[in-house]
């Protein structure tokens, strides 16, 4: 085979090899085997003594054609397989700005918290203000101002939760009453949310739970009204209507004093929802306001209780559980 040959040989295993290769690794090995140092082409350079005179110009033009022109395709087909690399690896990489985004874990109101401002939100619709006061209290708000003496059961301590010697955590709202009239004269018309504290634990009772004070006094407040308020947020919390029992009775503040229960959907059981009566003269006298010139009402409301009959919870732990999955329900 003459040297031309051979020449022409190479080119046309080129002209079929690189257009063909698929990796860089290929492009290189083909570079180093026919144009490396030890590579096809050289070895043939080597050779030219051989040829004729006339023969040895054509050769070497040969040769360089040869070498520029294939040299410059694998230089080419390198580009051009970085290049798809690198449009296929855009492609992949490419972000879907209409893809719906990742949902982000949110909490919710707690159910009480819920339940204590729509009543919180009905009362001031009925003219009612917010006051608050201290969960751990003195004897003399949470007690004595509110006609307790030192040996009455409820500062028992199986109900009540002492601090220390001289206070306890607040038995009832009832104490922000007091520091409420402390604060200056009459009228007042207000209502006090918040947590408070007794040694009792079953499916009605918690030791700690939630209570809505409501506290009205002017020169001409009754009983009748009492029970009109009364009805008012009852009527206006529940979105149904359950059957309501007033019955009197006894607290050491409110003379006269009644407790209200509310009958249970589908149960012939009663659960008390609230205490209430009308301002004991001698609360009035304890915070200087004058029983023969004002009176007024007071309620206690059990925020727990009415969010559990208005969920159907039947167990007043289950919104101290954290329990998330039943935390996000609305009452
Ligand atoms: C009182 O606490 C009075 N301070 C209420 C009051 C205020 C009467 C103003 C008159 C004037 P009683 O102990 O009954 O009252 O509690 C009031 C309400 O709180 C109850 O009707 C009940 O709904 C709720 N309650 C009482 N103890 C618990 C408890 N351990 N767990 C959940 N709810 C309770």
């Amino acid at each position: 085979m003459t040297i031309l040959s051979e020449l022409e040989t190479i080119a046309s295993e080129l002209d079929q090899s690189i257009p063909t290769s698929q990796t860089i690794d290929d492009l290189l090995h083909i570079k180093e085997t026919y144009f490396g140092k030890n590579g096809r082409v050289s070895g043939i350079a080597k050779t030219i003594h051989t040829a004729t005179d006339s023969e040895k110009p054509l050769i070497g033009r040969h040769i360089n054609t040869l070498k520029s022109t294939y040299l410059k395709q694998v230089e080419d087909r390198i580009a051009t397989i970085q290049t798809d690399a690198f449009n296929t690896q855009l492609r992949n990489e490419t972000i879907d700005v209409t893809l719906p985004g990742r949902r982000c874990a949110t909490g919710c109101r707690h159910p009480l918290s819920a339940a204590q401002a729509r009543l919180v939100a009905i009362c001031e619709s009925l003219g009612f203000s917010v006051a608050t006061g201290p969960i751990i209290e003195d004897m003399f708000h949470n007690f004595e101002a509110l006609n307790i003496p030192p040996n009455h059961p409820a500062r028992d301590m199986h109900d009540t939760f002492y601090v220390s010697k001289e206070s306890v955590l607040r038995t009832h709202t009832s104490s922000v009453q007091i520091r409420h009239m402390q604060s200056g004269p009459p009228p007042y018309k207000i209502v006090a949310p918040g947590q408070v504290f007794r040694h009792d634990q079953d499916r009605t009772h918690s030791p700690m739970f939630h209570q809505l004070e409501g506290l009205y006094v002017d020169t001409d407040v009754s009983l009748p009204q009492l029970i009109h308020v009364l009805k008012t947020i009852l009527h206006r919390f529940f979105d149904a209507e359950y059957p309501v029992r007033y019955r009197s009775s006894y607290f050491p503040f409110t003379e006269p004093s009644i407790e209200v229960d509310i009958q249970l959907p589908r149960s012939s059981d009663w659960l008390e929802v609230l205490g209430a009566g009308m301002v004991h003269p001698a609360v009035l006298r304890s915070v200087g306001v004058d029983p023969d010139v004002y009176t007024g009402f007071a309620f206690g409301l059990g925020i727990d209780r009415l969010a559990m009959i208005a969920g159907g919870v039947p167990d007043i732990r289950s919104y101290y559980d954290n329990n998330t999955q039943f935390l996000r329900r609305e009452v």
